[in-house]
């Protein structure tokens, strides 16, 4: 702030001009986006201390114009997004399958952004809704980017692109009213669900615990359309691609995620952010599924079809390298916010298949930049920037271009750009991108393959091979969003698609909602089959049960027992997990000791925020505890959220205001000893569900 406006300002009031520090140098100096040095930067330019304010003061119009026109046309799908960069590594070459280096080169790492979205919402809208979790990677390899756009469901809703802008619509809030924001609990979603016998698999896996992750480092990631590899010789393999989390697969409660949404709109958010800027890097496995033709066309369904899976039992997963996420986006904006991800971008050794869902997606991302970013430049920006290797070609000019091309030719075939010995760049036939020459001759037609004709038999296969509790919630979140469906003859439809999957689950669906009877049967395309089990499917056991990456919340208030706080802290720590101390105030004084500072105020951290609790109180600290309806539902949403309790004996009364009954998960914590605490809050308490809610 210069002498005189600070004088001003202090004469008119004070706007905080003491507070402000002077440029000293150059190089900290505010200037103008044209660089131009700003003086004042509280007070803009007015005929007077009282104004009126002049047109001329550039600094402020400038300023004003910028943030006016801060924000850009959110995605129209995968609105909200939390991304991070890191690398990915080769730990097994695919030579034999592919030229592609990034497939080739064991050990060599490729850098990264990952972009993790919900589907439906908007930008501003919360992490937890039941929805699709998108998982988009661009690798920045030797031989371009390689964008492998995928979701955290292997199949999707629909298998023609035609029918994308239709389902989309339907999720999205309804066209009169404007919501629900973020949710398919709604009449058009289920409406359009209904007539589209196709998404009956996908919804079996949009219902199931899946679609409310615990974390986005909790998630599987697929590239759900079929891709091939090509090799040096030529020869193509059908490909599905795979992420792992190494931190295994979880899930929230619905009841927890609805509650998580009110606590902390931005959980997954965070938590990514945190782990990330912990040094807790989040690490994915990456997998293929390899295919020949032959092997394709003996599957009893399409290759081509996005609605279906390959069983792993049938196909296994080949473990063939590693995604680590090591840090965080610098700007939000810059990064998250522009990255343009694009399924075409593909280095030579990696082609699409002729999935009709898939060959809609390759023009649809390029065209969708444009009215986002605004510009045919969008991938001289940073984080879209092929970083592995030059870019070099003579496309020209337009919107916002960032480079400065030197030289005459701006054409080719030319002799004038002089790189080396040669004029170029030029094309390679040798390393260049080569498409498959897979056969096309045929009629052209608008119709669905016959092959595509199977609607139900891998929504049954999902829906049998889940354990008990994981069929229960899937039921009961049919019922939850058909709750909400207003029209009688939607949730009918909706059931009689059902009973082709299985007839209980229709039955349970009607049950849930009270219907009298269970809708009519609808007719099918093609009848189901029933296929072998596949455990794979499932979340409940599918990984070994850890605490790592977890969070355990600890309620404790003055005179709690130190002891026993260090005792869990370290217990927590040692497998992995981070131990938060929660109190009613910022300042606790354990054991009356000095005050310390704890992690977080526990009307402001209720424990959906954590993975397991742990409620060590004296028995003056119960007392009061017991009038703060905060503590109770801490206690009691953990142990609805089946949570392991464990819990110092002093502060039995809380868990007894609060509902708990004694099982396996509820344990008091003696001395030091924390190993069956530890033991129990590495897995949900799956018995103590039936005593604690209603499923369907
Ligand atoms: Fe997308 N999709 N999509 N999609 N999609 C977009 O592109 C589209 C589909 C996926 O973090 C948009 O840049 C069509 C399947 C992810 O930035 C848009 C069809 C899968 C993301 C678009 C599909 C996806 C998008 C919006 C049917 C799983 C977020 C903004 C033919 C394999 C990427 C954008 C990010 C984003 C179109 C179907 C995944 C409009 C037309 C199937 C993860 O271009």
């Amino acid at each position: 702030m210069n002498k005189i406006s600070a004088e001003i300002g202090k004469t008119i009031g004070g706007n905080g001009g003491e507070l402000h520090q002077q440029a000293t140098s150059t190089e900290d100096r505010l200037t103008t986006n044209h660089g131009v040095p700003v003086s004042d930067n509280q007070n803009s330019l007015k005929a007077g201390p009282r104004g009126p304010s002049l047109l001329e003061d550039f600094v402020l119009r400038e300023k004003i114009h910028h943030f006016d026109h801060e924000r850009i046309p959110e995605r129209i799908v995968h609105a909200r997004g939390s991304g991070a960069h890191g690398y990915f590594e080769l730990t097994k070459s695919l030579a034999d399958y592919t030229t592609a280096k990034i497939l080739t080169e064991v050990g060599e790492k490729t850098e990264l952004f990952t972009r993790f979205s919900t589907v439906a919402g908007g930008a501003g809208s919360v992490d937890t809704p039941r929805d699709v979790r998108g998982f988009a990677v661009k690798m920045y390899t030797k031989e371009g980017n390689w964008d492998l756009v995928g979701n955290h469901i292997p199949v999707f809703f629909i298998q023609d692109a035609i029918k994308f802008p239709d389902l989309i619509h339907s999720v999205k809030m309804e066209a009169d009213r404007g919501y629900p924001q973020a949710a398919s609990a709604h009449d058009t979603f289920w409406d359009f669900i209904g007539l589209t016998p196709e998404s009956t698999h996908m919804i079996m896996w949009a219902m199931s615990d899946r679609a409310i992750p615990r974390s986005l480092r909790m998630i599987e990631g697929f590239g759900v359309n079929t891709f091939r590899l090509v090799n040096a010789d030529g020869v193509a393999t059908f490909v599905k691609f795979h992420w792992r989390p190494k931190l295994g697969l979880q899930s929230t409660c619905w009841d927890e995620a609805v509650k998580i949404a009110g606590a902390d709109p931005d959980f997954h958010r965070r938590d990514l952010f945190d782990a990330i800027d912990g040094g807790d890097f989040p690490e994915w496995e990456f997998g293929v599924q390899l295919l020949t033709e032959d092997e394709a066309a003996e599957l009893p369904f399409d290759i081509l079809d996005a609605t279906k899976l390959i069983p792993e039992e049938l196909y296994p997963v080949q473990i063939v390298g590693r995604m680590v996420l090591d840090r965080n986006a610098t700007n939000f904006f810059a990064e998250t916010e522009q990255v343009a991800f694009l399924p075409t971008n593909v280095p030579p050794g990696i082609d699409f298949s002729e999935d009709p869902l898939l060959q809609g997606r390759l023009f649809s991302y390029q065209d969708t930049q444009l009215s986002r970013l605004g510009s045919v430049n969008f991938h001289q920006l940073p984080i879209n920037r092929a970083k592995g290797c030059p870019v070099m070609n003579m496309q020209r000019d337009g919107h916002m271009q960032m480079e400065v091309p030197a030289g005459r030719a701006n054409y080719e075939p030319n002799t004038l750009a002089k790189i080396g010995e040669v004029s170029g760049p030029r094309e390679s036939l040798t390393t260049g991108f080569k498409t498959f020459p897979a056969p096309v001759s045929e009629t052209k037609v608008r119709v669905r393959a016959e092959t595509f004709a199977d609607h139900y038999s891998q929504a049954r296969l999902f829906f049998r091979s889940q354990t008990a509790p994981e069929q229960a919630h899937l039921a009961s979140a049919l019922v939850f969003e058909l709750s909400k469906v207003t029209f009688d003859h939607i949730r009918e439809q909706v059931i009689g698609n059902l009973r082709n999957v299985d007839e209980t689950l229709a039955q349970r669906v009607a049950d849930g909602l009270g219907l009298a009877q269970v809708p009519e049967k609808t007719a099918a395309a093609a009848e189901p089959q029933d296929m072998d089990l596949s455990p794979a499917l499932r979340i409940v056991g599918k990984y070994p049960e850890t605490l790592e990456g977890r969070t355990v919340g600890i309620l404790v208030a003055d005179g709690s027992d130190s002891a026993t706080v260090d005792a869990i802290k370290n217990a927590v720590i040692a497998a992995g997990a981070k131990p938060k101390v929660i109190a009613p105030k910022l300042n606790v004084k354990l054991d009356e000791g000095d005050p310390t500072l704890i992690d977080g105020q526990l009307a402001g951290s209720p424990s959906v925020m954590f993975d397991a609790i742990a409620v060590v109180l004296s028995d003056a600290g119960v007392k009061t505890l017991l009038k703060d309806g905060a503590a109770i539902d801490y206690v009691k949403d953990a142990f609805g959220h089946l949570k392991a309790i464990g819990f110092s004996s002093d502060a039995k009364p809380l868990l007894d205001k609060a509902g708990v009954e004694p099982d396996a998960g509820v344990i008091e914590l003696t001395g030091k000893e924390t190993t069956a605490f530890i033991e129990q809050a590495k897995t949900r308490q799956w018995d103590r569900e039936p005593n604690v809610r209603l499923l369907a």
